[in-house]
């Protein structure tokens, strides 16, 4: 009878899944996801904190418009329209600020940085980007960095507006570089031939912003 198949004998696994669900520990495989996308320094964040100057620009799609000038061959200015007749990037990425909270699975959509590069055409001598905002902020970066995959103007997140306090309409995302370098509020993407530190650039932060070198300070250079 099935009454009398003796219940085996629980496994080393299930031993151990028995032990972590009493912990409320982690399973092996989560901690070293962890310990593999978490950058040196880091701790994760399920929310989303809001940091920036104190000021919080208030600009409506009708009214928001990005001015892209300087080493290019084709300046424009885009205003919300011409932002969505470009093509759409969908795109998840992890946020590492520089505060040392992480958060991953952001869910972004805008036009991709090499969209945008596809439109306006970067000069052969052009090497850097600076980004400008609505609240007087700056943030630069390379040419490179800012080309690189995953980097966007976002104006949707989870697939809903950009909501104002996180940059809203657009905003820069610059998932590989730690978030300062994310321009909030964007209006104005200048092409140059030589670097031009911005606003935290001048203060002390890493020139490039690298979490996984933990570029976090000038002295880390
Ligand atoms: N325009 C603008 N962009 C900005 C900032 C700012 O002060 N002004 N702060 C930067 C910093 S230091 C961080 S950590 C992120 C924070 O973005 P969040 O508020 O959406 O988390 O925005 C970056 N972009
Ligand atoms: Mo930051």
């Amino acid at each position: 009878m099935d009454d009398d198949v003796p219940v085996p004998e629980p496994s080393k696994l299930t031993l151990s899944k028995e032990r972590w669900a009493r912990e409320g520990r982690q399973p092996a495989r989560a901690r070293l996801a962890d310990a593999t996308r978490l950058p040196p320094g880091q701790h994760r964040t399920t929310d989303w904190p809001v940091l920036d100057l104190g000021e919080h620009p208030d600009i409506v799609p009708g009214a928001w418009e990005l001015q892209v000038f300087g080493a290019i061959a084709r300046p424009a200015i885009w205003r919300w329209t011409d932002l969505m007749a470009q093509p759409q990037t969908n795109s998840v990425s992890d946020i590492h600020c520089v505060t040392s909270w992480s958060r991953y699975d952001n869910q972004w959509q805008g036009v991709s940085t090499i969209d945008l590069l596809e439109s306006v055409v970067p000069l052969p001598a052009t090497r850097f980007v600076l980004l400008h905002s609505s609240d007087g902020y700056t943030t630069n970066l390379t040419l490179e960095d800012f080309a690189a995959e995953g980097a966007m103007l976002v104006h949707a997140w989870s697939g809903q507006p950009l909501a104002r306090e996180h940059g809203g309409p657009v905003r820069l995302v610059v998932p590989h570089l730690y978030f300062w370098k994310s321009a909030k509020w964007i209006n104005k993407i200048e092409f140059r031939t030589q670097d031009a530190p911005g606003f935290w650039e001048v203060r002390g932060y890493h020139n490039r912003g690298d979490p996984w070198l933990e570029q976090r300070y000038s002295n880390d250079e």
